[in-house]
C-alpha cells in the first residue's frame, strides 16, 4: 500500500469529503454537503469559481444551451431572482452568476484557490483517501468527488515549430484575464470547433486580418441571439415547474424543447425543407430535433446535412471558400454542433481568409508565419481554439492511486471504464461528477451536474445512516454497464466521426465513445432503481466501529 508524502503542519486535519474543482458541479456538491453537516474541502486550481467559464474567456465565448436553461435549478428563489440579459449569455455573464452563487450560498469559505489536487492514495487500512495539493498540503477524507469538468484540460497541438513563434499564442481554453485586443494585428486562428466559430467573427471584427486554419469544416447553426425580454423571462419562471422537471426526466439531452414525433424520411422533400428552414430561423441546437432520426439513419441525417450545406452556399460569397466550408467528412450533429454569430459570413469579410490543412497540414510555425504546402501565412498573433482532452484530460492529471496503489491512469489506459460514470471498481469513495459512461457533454451540462450531485449526496447519507465504511463499483456491474454504453453508441452515427466525444482528437488516446447516450431521462432512472436496490451493483463495507460522527 502506498502511502502520500505527509506535510507535518497538516497532517491531521480532515474531512468527510474533498471536492476537486469549484466549478458548478463542486459549488453545488458543496452547497449539499454542507447542507447535509458533512465536512467539506474544495479545492480549485483558478483563482475564482466558475470552471469552464473562468478559463474560457475568449472573444465571442457564450454556452450553446439557453441561459434560461443553463442555470441551476435547486434554488427556486435563485431561479426566479436572477436575470439573463440574453438568449445565449456571453461568457462574463455566466463567470458573474458563478460568483453570485458562491456569494449567496456564502461557499467561498470552504472553497481553497489556486491549489490543484496533485495527488489521492487511498488508505486501505484506514479506509480514508489522503489527498495531497500543490500547495504541499496533505490532508485525509473519507470521500473524494472529483468535480473536474469535462473539457477543462485545454491541449496545446503538437504543431512543428510552435515554440518558435515570436509573437502572442493564445489557447481559447485559457484566455488571459486582461483584455486582448488584436487592432492592427494578423491573426492566425487554429481550430474550427465551436471555440474557434464563436470567436472567428469577433477577432475579424477587431484586427487587420485573420486568417482561419481549418483542419475539420464544421457544422454551424446560427444562434439567433438577442436580448430577452422581461416577458419571455417570465414565460419561462412561470413555466419552471414543468420545464425543469421534462429536461430532467424526458428529454434525452435536457434541454426542454418539443420533440420531434417522426423521421426525416416520413416527410416529402418539400416538407422537410420547410422544417428546416424554421429551424433554422429560429437558430441553436434545437434544428437537430427536426426529426427523430437524424442521429440514427444515416440517409436521413443527409437531408439535413444537405440542408446546412446548401445553406453555407448561400451564405458564403467567394464558391471555393463556400466548398471548404461544407462539412462533408461526417453526420451532422456527430460531433458537437455549433451555434454561431455570423460565422460563415465572417468570410466575405475582405480581411478573412481560409486556409484549409486538412489538404496540406501545417508544416511548420515559424518566428511570424504559418507554412502550409510551402506558402508562409505571415501572422503577429497566435490563437489555438484546439480543444480539450476531454472527459479523463482533468482526471488523468491527478496521480489517483486506489486499491493496491494501482492508479486510474493504469486502469483507464485502454480507455475509460465506469459503473453508471459515477465510480469505477478499485477506488472506493471515489465519485466522479459527469464522469465518462454518464450523458454529461451530450446534455445540459447543469441538468446532468445537479442529478450527480444529488444522487451521490443521497448515497452519502445512506452510508452515514448505515454506518458503511465504503462504497465502490462491482467489476461486474461496471463491465456490464461499460457494454451497455458501447452498445447504445453503437446503435447511433455517433462512433462514425472523429470526435472528441470519441478521443479522437488526442494522438494515442483510445478510441472509445465515452458519453452515455441513451438519454438523460433514461439514465436518471436507471441510477435511482439502482439506489433503491440498496446499491445494486455497488460493493460495501461496514465500517467495523462505529464511524467519527459525521460533524
Ligand atoms: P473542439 O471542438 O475539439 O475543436 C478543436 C478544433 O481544433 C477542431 O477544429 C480540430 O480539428 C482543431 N485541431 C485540433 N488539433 C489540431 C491540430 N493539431 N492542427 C490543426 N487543427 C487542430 O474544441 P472547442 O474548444 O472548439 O470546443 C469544445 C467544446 O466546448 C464544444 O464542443 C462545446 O461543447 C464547448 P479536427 O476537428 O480535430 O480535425
Amino acid at each position: 500500500m502506498t502511502s502520500a508524502p505527509a506535510s507535518p503542519a497538516h497532517a491531521r486535519e480532515a474531512y468527510d469529503v474533498v471536492v476537486v474543482g469549484a466549478g458548478f458541479a463542486g459549488m453545488y456538491m458543496l452547497h449539499r454537503l454542507r447542507g447535509l453537516g458533512f465536512s467539506a474541502r474544495v479545492y480549485e486550481q483558478g483563482g475564482g469559481v466558475g470552471g469552464t467559464w473562468y478559463w474560457n474567456r475568449y472573444p465571442g465565448a457564450r454556452c450553446d444551451v439557453e441561459s434560461m436553461q443553463y442555470s441551476y435549478s435547486f434554488s427556486e428563489q435563485l431561479q426566479q431572482e436572477w436575470d439573463w440579459s440574453e438568449r445565449y449569455a456571453p461568457q462574463a455573464e455566466i463567470l458573474k452568476y458563478a460568483n453570485h452563487v458562491a456569494d449567496r450560498f456564502d461557499l467561498r469559505r470552504d472553497i481553497q484557490f489556486d491549489t490543484r489536487v496533485e495527488r489521492a492514495v487511498f488508505d486501505e487500512r484506514a479506509k480514508r483517501w489522503s489527498v495531497t495539493t500543490s500547495g504541499g498540503e496533505t490532508v485525509q477524507a473519507q470521500f473524494v468527488v472529483l468535480a473536474t469538468g469535462c473539457l477543462s484540460n485545454a491541449r496545446k497541438p503538437d504543431i512543428k515549430g510552435l515554440e518558435n513563434f515570436e509573437g502572442p499564442v493564445y489557447h481559447t481554453g485559457n484566455w488571459p484575464h486582461e483584455e486582448v485586443d488584436f487592432t492592427g494585428l494578423r491573426v492566425g486562428l487554429i481550430g474550427t470547433g465551436s471555440s474557434g466559430i464563436q470567436s472567428a467573427p469577433v477577432i475579424a471584427g477587431q484586427a487587420k486580418h485573420l486568417t482561419v486554419f481549418q483542419r475539420t469544416a464544421n457544422f454551424s447553426i446560427p444562434a439567433r441571439n438577442a436580448a430577452l425580454s422581461a416577458e419571455e423571462r417570465d414565460a419561462f419562471r412561470n413555466n419552471y415547474p414543468e420545464i425543469r422537471r421534462f429536461a430532467r426526466e424526458v428529454a434525452r439531452n435536457g434541454i426542454y424543447a418539443e420533440q420531434p414525433d417522426r423521421g426525416a424520411l416520413d416527410d416529402s422533400e418539400d416538407v422537410r425543407r420547410g422544417k428546416y428552414a424554421g429551424r433554422w430561423e429560429r437558430g441553436g441546437l434545437t434544428f437537430m430535433y427536426a426529426y427523430n432520426n437524424l442521429g440514427l439513419d444515416r440517409t436521413a441525417n443527409d437531408t439535413a446535412a444537405d440542408y446546412v450545406r446548401g445553406k453555407i452556399a448561400e451564405i458564403v460569397r467567394d464558391p471555393a471558400t463556400a466548398k471548404l466550408l461544407q462539412p462533408n467528412s461526417h453526420p451532422i450533429g456527430t460531433k458537437r454542433i455549433c451555434i454561431d454569430t455570423d460565422y460563415f459570413a465572417t468570410f466575405n469579410r475582405p480581411n478573412v481568409s481560409l486556409v484549409d490543412i486538412k489538404t496540406n497540414p501545417i508544416e511548420e510555425i515559424t518566428a511570424n508565419a504559418v507554412r502550409v504546402a510551402g506558402q508562409d501565412h505571415e501572422v503577429d498573433a497566435l490563437v489555438l481554439a484546439t480543444g480539450f482532452d476531454a472527459m479523463t484530460g482533468s482526471v488523468a492529471k491527478i496521480d489517483i492511486h486506489g486499491r493496491g496503489g494501482r492508479t486510474l491512469n493504469q486502469k483507464w489506459a485502454e480507455g475509460p471504464k465506469t459503473y453508471l460514470g459515477l465510480m469505477s471498481a478499485g477506488f472506493p469513495n471515489l465519485f466522479i461528477i459527469t464522469g465518462p459512461g454518464s450523458p454529461s457533454v451530450l446534455s445540459n451540462m447543469i441538468v446532468s451536474i445537479e442529478q450527480h450531485v444529488d444522487w451521490i449526496a443521497d448515497c452519502l447519507v445512506h452510508m452515514r445512516k448505515d454506518g458503511l465504511a465504503t462504497m465502490e463499483a462491482g467489476g461486474e456491474a461496471e463491465d456490464k454497464w461499460v457494454a451497455h454504453v458501447n452498445e447504445v453508441a453503437a446503435g447511433t452515427l455517433y462512433p462514425q466521426a472523429n470526435s472528441w466525444y470519441m478521443g479522437a482528437n488526442i494522438p494515442g488516446k483510445p478510441r472509445i465513445f465515452m458519453p452515455y447516450i441513451g438519454g438523460v431521462g433514461v439514465y436518471r432512472r436507471i441510477c435511482d432503481e439502482v439506489a433503491a436496490k440498496g446499491y445494486e451493483g455497488f460493493l460495501i463495507e461496514r465500517a467495523e466501529q462505529p464511524q467519527a460522527a459525521a460533524s
